[in-house]
């Protein structure tokens, strides 16, 4: 039987819950600084989600709320150059602390490092993203815990496409069942058990209803042991909190199933 080898984790809502106070305010104060009435509500912002990628999301937002705004003839430079200005608001707020990791995040990431176990990014944000929040949220050199950051660009498909996952599995030289993935939404799932990678989510705010189908469970959030989680659906294990064992638990009945 295949042991647990590695964790690859997803960042946005997974790691940190970033889209709401986020994400969605960096977007709309990049589009103030370039002189755009638009302002996406935390409403919205819940529909503008269904499309990955900050680019792919702003062209999405074009295409089907706002038809009426007059395109200039180099809409991929000006989407370009909103997303730039995006990601500097967003990094920005990330070195002023303004968003922490969820629940558990910090605790099971310094056990597996302490464990020897190999980690991962897996995430369709921007690289200079996930290097502000490990770097303000864990440590100055937190990027080095993981092996692989699989981030942004660098596969053409983002999530659901299964790429991004195929790529670390890949550059790790691993096979899925000697992996656990961490994930926050359905984009997320489809995108790791495309990639056949045993799953577990925990939810937030915008992806409660989100369909789970395949997630080897589904918690409220990763739990400490004073503050223990709920599953919502799948494998229950004894302690209620994610821990080496508690990993290790979830990934021997995944891979048997
Ligand atoms: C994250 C995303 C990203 C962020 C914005 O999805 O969809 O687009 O919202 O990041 P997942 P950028 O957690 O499934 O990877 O603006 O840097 O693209
Ligand atoms: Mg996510």
């Amino acid at each position: 039987m295949s042991e647990l080898k590695a964790l690859i984790f997803d960042v946005d809502g997974t790691l940190a819950d970033t889209e709401k106070d986020g994400h969605r305010v960096a977007f709309n104060r990049a589009f103030e600084k370039a002189g755009l009435d638009w302002n996406w509500s935390v409403e919205l912002y819940g529909k503008l989600l269904k499309v990955t990628g900050g680019k792919e999301r702003i062209r999405y937002y074009l295409d089907d709320f706002n038809r009426e705004f007059t395109r200039p003839d180099n809409l991929d430079e000006f989407i370009a150059g909103l997303h730039e200005s995006k990601t500097a608001f967003f990094t920005q707020m990330l070195s002023e602390g303004v968003i922490p990791l969820r629940e558990g995040v910090r605790r099971l990431i310094l056990e597996a490092k302490e464990a020897g176990m190999r980690m991962a990014i897996a995430t369709t944000t921007t690289p200079a993203n996930v290097s502000a929040l490990l770097v303000h949220t864990l440590d100055s050199d937190a990027e080095s815990w993981f092996e692989v950051i699989a981030a942004g660009d660098i596969v053409p498909a983002k999530k659901p496409a299964a790429d991004i996952y195929l790529y670390a599995l890949n550059e790790m030289g691993l096979q899925a069942n000697e992996c656990l993935a961490f994930e926050d939404s359905q984009n997320g799932i489809l995108s790791s058990v495309g990639a056949d990678l045993p799953t577990i989510i925990t939810v937030n705010e915008y992806t409660l209803d989100h369909d789970f189908s395949g997630a080897s469970i589904v918690l409220d959030n990763m739990g400490e042991p004073e503050q223990q989680f709920n599953v919502l659906s799948g494998y229950t294990p004894e302690e209620k909190y994610l821990n080496m064992n508690t990993l290790k638990q979830i990934h021997q009945q995944a891979i048997v199933k």
